[in-house]
């Protein structure tokens, strides 16, 4: 395949509820979509998914756009790709960046089911039609808000939840959930907001049968982690820390988790993210898909992806209409009890909805490859 073009597409989208964490609040998605074009016309899709304010981890969209333009695209020029594997090789000279690489390596993956005709949940290795998802919960006013919010989620067959936490925010959300709930399958994500001198509440946590404590202590932290990990009979499981392969292996020899919240966006790309399922698997170390409020494109990858077996609890792959009042894509996914289906046409398997992006669209930039 040689590219001959790149569209970006910027993109904004209103969430139909702000998004609160430990960190932030998020009202709408600022975001690309990555439109790349081969010689013959096929075109493939992927999003750029870091954040407006760089909170989560260090991209934002502006820096990713520029990393994207200036460092990234120059690479791929007059070059010859024989598989999207190569593209992570091809960006190995500049450092860091996940989201900015991701968003093109992933749209070369869609490229290349199209002109091979293949799904790109194959082509991943994906072998599951239907999958169990479930939702993430924002930080709630107050606790009985939170309660209705878990049971329409539950209701509508959500087989996990997991609450976003925050000192303060804490034990009683997550007892209120458990005491009306008592084998939900539920879990915390921190985002980081707790340090050490926290280990009194977190022991405490361990009392309510959660799944796991996402991403307690720092996003660079994996000694204490590590010392928590020791301490506490509540998986540990790691989101912010996990960049790159080498940190699930740094993660696995210090002890410090025990499940990965795996976001191909987050490591750099599709290609690293399945050198993480199998060494996951090889560790016996629970894997499971995670999300960045993705719109349609991100989230039929996240699908092809979490489609492989080895990912064994329920991912935050919920309904785009969570987030979204429309989508990008033409497809809504079917979600129906609790699972999602998987595309199966090429590439993605779902269409641009080129109304709905001219609805978002900020601007237009095309770059000559
Ligand atoms: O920590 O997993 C996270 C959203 C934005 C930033 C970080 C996180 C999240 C989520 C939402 O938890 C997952 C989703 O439903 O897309
Ligand atoms: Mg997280």
């Amino acid at each position: 395949m040689k590219l001959s073009q790149v569209n970006l597409y910027q993109l904004a989208m209103p969430l139909v509820t702000p998004f609160v964490t430990s960190y932030g609040v998020m009202k709408e998605k600022p975001f690309y979509l990555v439109e790349v074009v081969e010689e013959n016309g096929q075109k493939g899709y992927g999003e750029l998914e870091a954040f407006a304010v760089p909170d989560y981890t260090e991209e934002t969209s502006e820096t990713a756009y520029l990393i994207l333009k200036h460092h990234l695209l120059p690479l791929l020029k007059g070059e010859d790709i024989q598989h999207p594997r190569e593209i992570k090789e091809r960006f190995s000279s500049i450092r860091g960046n996940e989201m900015a690489k991701a968003a093109v390596e992933s749209a070369v993956w869609d490229l290349y089911g199209k002109c091979k005709h293949r799904s790109l949940a194959s082509l991943l290795g994906g072998s599951r039609q239907i999958i169990d998802v479930g939702v993430s919960i924002g930080i709630q006013e107050n606790t009985d808000t939170l309660l209705e919010l878990v049971s329409k989620y539950v209701d509508a067959g959500y087989t996990r939840v997991k609450l976003k936490i925050k000192p303060g925010f804490d034990k009683e959300p997550i007892q209120a959930i458990r005491e009306k709930y008592p084998t939900l399958v539920l879990m915390a994500d921190a985002n980081s907001a707790y340090t050490r001198s926290d280990i009194k509440l977190i022991k405490e946590l361990d009392h309510y049968q959660l799944a796991m404590i996402e991403q307690p202590f720092g996003v660079r932290d994996f000694l204490d982690h590590a010392w928590l990990q020791k301490q506490v009979q509540t998986r540990i499981c790691l989101d912010e820390n996990i960049r790159s392969l080498s940190d699930v292996q740094l993660a696995v020899a210090l002890g410090s988790c025990k499940a990965v919240n795996l976001k191909f966006s987050r490591v750099g790309g599709l290609t690293e993210a399945l050198e993480i399922i199998s060494y996951c698997d090889q560790e016996d170390l629970l894997v499971w898909c995670g999300g960045m409020l993705e719109a349609g494109v991100g989230r039929a990858h996240n699908l092809a992806l979490a489609s492989r077996s080895e990912f064994r609890f329920p991912g935050d792959i919920s309904q785009t209409s969570r987030y979204f009042e429309s989508d990008i894509v033409t497809s809504d996914f079917s979600f129906k009890e609790g699972k999602m289906s998987v595309p199966n046409g090429f590439g993605i398997g779902v269409a641009i909805d080129f109304k709905q992006v001219d609805k978002f669209l900020i601007q237009k930039e095309t770059l000559l490859l």
